[in-house]
């Protein structure tokens, strides 16, 4: 009989996810994790075939844009996938959004939706990205918009009703300047009691939102980014034509194919200011920072999907004798990549807790500077770790992981954004200094890794605390020293000193987090997260770079 390899399967993807599960249950009361739990159960049984069919079916059949009807009427209507629109009702039903404003959970409200979105992102075709600009503009409008702009679309953004549900776009990216929004051409003239805008907005994800949150700029404000106001639209009529946008291409991207990614132009599209003239990017910041969070849940969540399918192949597939599992160096390459995925799971969801405490005024001071210093951190360090672990995965899959129809490649393929969109890793890492240097951040960090090593009971973590005591103190000497460096050596070292950063807050967590589980139970999981802790610490540490030694001042470009 010919041989036919059997292919990796699913389990449930919250009660195979032992990580997931023993993290929400160190930090949620015991009674809202037992909710959660039947709650997080339920729906992994929808993330699988279900969604993952229209998923595919939502990727086989690509955004098309058709410019013009058979009579010669420019129409600019985008033609989605019907799975698209079914994977959009998904969301509405499940609250992916909602929970996030209904607070049920109260402070955890956030750890509880991310982790819903978690598993929801995975199986979603990426429609995890208009969700992701929606929360955004759910909390801008929640914290700056007019009465009736929040009844109007607030509702909308946070309902559960797929008909009466809203996404929205997040307007902001111009051909001039990319991440350099300063260079923002679009003009925003005053007509009335309102502002139309006009200008050519260059990546936009996505316009079959029924709404977006876009920056301009006044007539006669100043030149910069100061000079840029917020505004709300709504993208279409009550007729359902579009409302003076052009759509003027879909983009050809590498990945995301089932999102449609457009270029726009406005030509007096109806837009009302939100917030102060000049404050567009102190104001749209808030819905970045969600945005960010959202791409550093689904960048872990994708990491977990590819490792679960990994390890189903592994026991199924026979090589050199026995199964592929059994294997020591397979257990070595495994190893390595679940531990960066623990790391990014370990400081997603401690940020997603943070947001969620800050939200419903539960986090004192030193919280929303940390939630402030972690988030471009978090975005910025399982991006870059999502690319390598997808990468390792479709080798782990030999041939098969080159080949579209094993489903692999897309999963590399869509990761590769992750570092990109939302602020690519440099943007970040200056954004990171930017808190350095007007905040307390540090000294804020400081004291919380203090306090979590001063706390662990476990005489083996204790020892893995000893060692990331000692690096603390390395880079808190490097930050002292750094004090007197020009703002160009800060520069130069800022993507380094970024994932020091991140590497460090994250490994104290996974020793925080391995304590409690090692004090809490007994059988293998506590001692798997023991593991992976003491792992993380053996690694060799990002070196830190004097600023002597940059490479931007010998190396002349
Ligand atoms: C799977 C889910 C993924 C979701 C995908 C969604 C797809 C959406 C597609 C896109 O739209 S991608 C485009 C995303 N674009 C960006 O992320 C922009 C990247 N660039 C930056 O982040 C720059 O750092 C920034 C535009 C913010 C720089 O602007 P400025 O004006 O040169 O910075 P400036 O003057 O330092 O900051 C202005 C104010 O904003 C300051 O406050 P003050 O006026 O009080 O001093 C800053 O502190 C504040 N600010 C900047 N970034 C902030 C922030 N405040 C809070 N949080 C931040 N992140």
């Amino acid at each position: 009989i010919e041989f036919v390899q059997e292919p990796a399967a699913l389990q449930n993807q919250f009660a195979s996810d032992h990580w997931l599960q023993h993290f929400l249950e160190w930090r949620l009361p015991k009674a809202q994790f037992e909710k959660a739990k039947i709650e997080l159960e339920r729906f992994a049984v929808r993330v699988g075939p279900e969604m993952m069919d229209l998923a595919q079916q939502a990727e086989a059949q690509e955004p098309r844009l058709v410019q013009f009807d058979a009579w010669g009427r420019r129409i600019d209507k985008i033609e989605m996938s019907p799975a698209w629109d079914k994977l959009a009702a998904i969301a509405a039903e499940e609250g992916i959004v909602a929970e996030g404003y209904e607070r049920s959970l109260g402070g955890f409200s956030r750890l509880y939706q991310l982790a819903k979105l978690y598993l929801y992102h995975p199986s979603s075709a990426v429609f995890s990205c208009p969700l992701a600009m929606t929360d955004g503009a759910a909390r801008i409008l929640e914290v700056l918009a007019p009465k009736e702009i929040k009844s109007r679309a607030l509702t909308r953004l946070t309902s559960r009703d797929p008909k009466q549900f809203w996404t929205s776009g997040q307007w902001m990216t111009e051909k001039t300047g990319g991440s350099d929004v300063s260079e923002t051409s679009t003009v925003a003239r005053q007509k009335g009691d309102h502002f139309e805008l006009s200008g050519i907005k260059w990546f936009t994800s996505s316009v079959t939102s029924q709404m977006a949150l876009a920056l301009g700029r006044i007539e006669g404000a100043s030149e910069g980014s100061k000079g840029l106001s917020l505004f709300y639209l709504e993208t279409h009529r009550p007729d359902g034509s579009l409302n003076n946008i052009r759509v003027l291409r879909l983009k050809n991207k590498l990945g995301t194919k089932a999102l449609p990614t457009a270029e726009l132009e406005l030509d007096g599209v109806p837009a009302q200011l939100l917030g102060e003239p000049g404050q567009g990017v102190k104001n749209i910041a808030t819905m970045l920072n969600i945005t960010r969070l959202y791409n550093s849940v689904c960048a872990t969540a994708q990491m977990r999907r590819g490792l679960a399918l990994w390890e189903d192949f592994s026991q199924k597939r026979i090589v050199f004798g026995k199964p592929m599992a059994k294997h020591p160096l397979y257990q070595e390459t495994f190893g390595v990549h679940l531990t960066n995925f623990v790391t990014c799971l370990a400081l997603t969801l401690t940020v997603a807790e943070l947001l969620g405490k800050e939200e419903c005024n539960e986090a004192s001071q030193e919280d929303t500077v940390l939630l402030r210093f972690l988030t471009p951190l978090v975005k910025l360090y399982t991006g870059k770790h999502s690319i390598w672990t997808m990468s390792e995965v479709l080798e782990g899959f030999g041939g098969t992981g080159y080949l579209e129809d094993s489903g692999l490649p897309v999963l590399f393929r869509d990761a590769q954004v992750f570092p990109i969109w939302e602020g690519p890793t440099n943007v970040l890492s200056l954004d990171v200094l930017r808190v350095l240097q007007k905040s307390e951040a540090w000294e804020v960090m400081k004291k919380d890794i203090e306090a979590q090593l001063s706390a662990i009971k476990s005489k083996e973590l204790q020892v893995v605390a000893e060692t990331a005591r000692a690096r603390l103190g390395q880079v808190d000497s490097y930050l002292t020293a750094m004090k007197s460096a020009s703002l160009e050596d800060w520069q130069a070292q800022a993507r380094t000193l970024s994932l020091v950063l991140s590497e460090l807050y994250s490994g104290v967590k996974l020793i925080s987090w391995a304590d409690w589980g090692v004090g809490q139970k007994s059988g293998s999981f506590p001692q798997s997260l023991a593991t992976v802790a003491s792992e993380f610490w053996k690694r060799p540490n990002t070196t830190l770079r004097p600023p002597q030694d940059s490479l931007y001042r010998t190396l002349k470009i």
